[in-house]
């Protein structure tokens, strides 16, 4: 069931559009209620959408090793940080629904549609150390994205950044700790932590995305201050706090061209490899058709779930005319 592509956006009242840019301009928040161009109001639903089937779809890899936690402490943080990554989807649906469209309709342009989700969900977890990476290095990266999007001009895109960013703190923690705690294991638990690395690194850097000369939407979204900034500066900000995160626990990133600029402080990268990112992003990814199946089946299994709650909803609503 894809859903029709929408008609081209209206042209807008020129003195409104100026009303709002320089809203936007003073750093003013943009609420549900409030004018705002059709432009905007679709780039913000496209983007927190996406932002909220990643959330969802994110559970997957993960919850993949709860039954296999290696002690008991471990399972419960694994536990309650899958359980953190759906909150993070509901609230995401919730604000995203603000903007006029409804979950259903949201989550039927991903399972049906052409949605996307983070390109980084599409990788397999091979062995325990992927957990601690995950938690180090992808929640890091997704830290240093929605610290930025807490200050984003939409009301309740930057109010559920807040709180999701506390519990990404936890989860980053828990991660960094994980990772620490084999690399001064067995050499067996160091090579297992750091083989992780190697395979997560590159995917990581490309959960920001394209290069911003690449990058169609960052035009919009930085002049309506959604993004605060680019795809570029968030990226090499993960490079700068991660070196050092590295360095301290005895682990090597996979790339020969990492070098620090003495002049700027920056740790100079490598070429990111954006033929991956591209057939990623495009489904071909080592593992999109297993997400995207394991979604459709829990959504389509979950159907009588949906209609129990609709129908309980529909028996405690009063009568029309009762309410009165
Ligand atoms: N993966 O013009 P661009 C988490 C697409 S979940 C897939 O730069 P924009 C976690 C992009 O959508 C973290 N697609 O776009 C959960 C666009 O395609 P469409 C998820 C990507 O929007 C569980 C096209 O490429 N975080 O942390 O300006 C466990 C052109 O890109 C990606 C968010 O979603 C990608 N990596 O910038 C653990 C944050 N990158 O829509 C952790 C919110 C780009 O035209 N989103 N594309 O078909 C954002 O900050 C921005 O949307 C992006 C992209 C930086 C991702």
């Amino acid at each position: 069931m894809a859903t029709e592509a929408k008609p081209a956006a209206p042209t807008e009242d020129p003195v409104k559009l100026a009303e709002f840019e320089a809203r936007c301009d003073r750093g003013e928040t943009i609420e549900p209620k409030d004018w705002m161009p059709e432009k905007y109001r679709r780039q913000l639903t496209r983007m927190m959408s996406q932002h909220a089937h990643s959330e969802v779809v994110g559970m997957l890899p993960e919850g993949n090793w709860i039954t296999r936690a290696p002690n008991l402490r471990r399972k419960m943080c694994l536990i309650a940080k899958v359980q953190d990554e759906g909150g993070h989807g509901l609230y995401i649906y919730c604000g995203t629904e603000t903007l006029g469209t409804d979950r259903a309709e949201l989550i039927d342009q991903y399972l049906y549609g052409t949605a996307k989700y983070s390109s980084i969900f599409n990788y397999p977890t091979l062995t325990w150390a992927d957990i601690g990476v995950i938690g180090w290095l992808v929640d890091g990266a997704a830290i240093v994205n929605q610290t930025m999007l807490a200050h984003a001009s939409y009301g309740p895109y930057a109010r559920a950044m807040i709180r999701i960013c506390k519990e990404e703190n936890f989860h980053k923690r828990q991660g960094y700790e994980l990772c620490a705690t084999l690399a001064r294991g067995t050499p067996a638990q160091k090579a297992m932590v750091q083989d992780a690395v190697n395979r997560w690194w590159w995917p990581s850097l490309m959960m920001f995305g394209p290069h911003d000369t690449n990058s169609p939407h960052s035009a919009d979204l930085l002049r309506w201050k959604v993004k605060q900034k680019s795809n570029d500066d968030l990226r090499q900000r993960f490079v700068n706090l991660t070196v050092p995160q590295a360095q301290a626990i005895g682990l090597t990133l996979p790339d020969p061209d990492l070098k620090l600029d003495q002049a700027t402080g920056d740790w100079k990268f490598g070429e990111i490899d954006w033929s991956e990112f591209n057939a990623v992003i495009a489904g071909n990814g080592p593992m999109n058709r297993e997400r995207i199946a394991a979604r459709r089946k829990a959504h389509e299994e979950g159907a009588w779930v949906r209609e129990a709650a609709a129908a309980y909803a529909a028996k405690h609503q009063p009568a029309a005319g009762q309410a009165a």
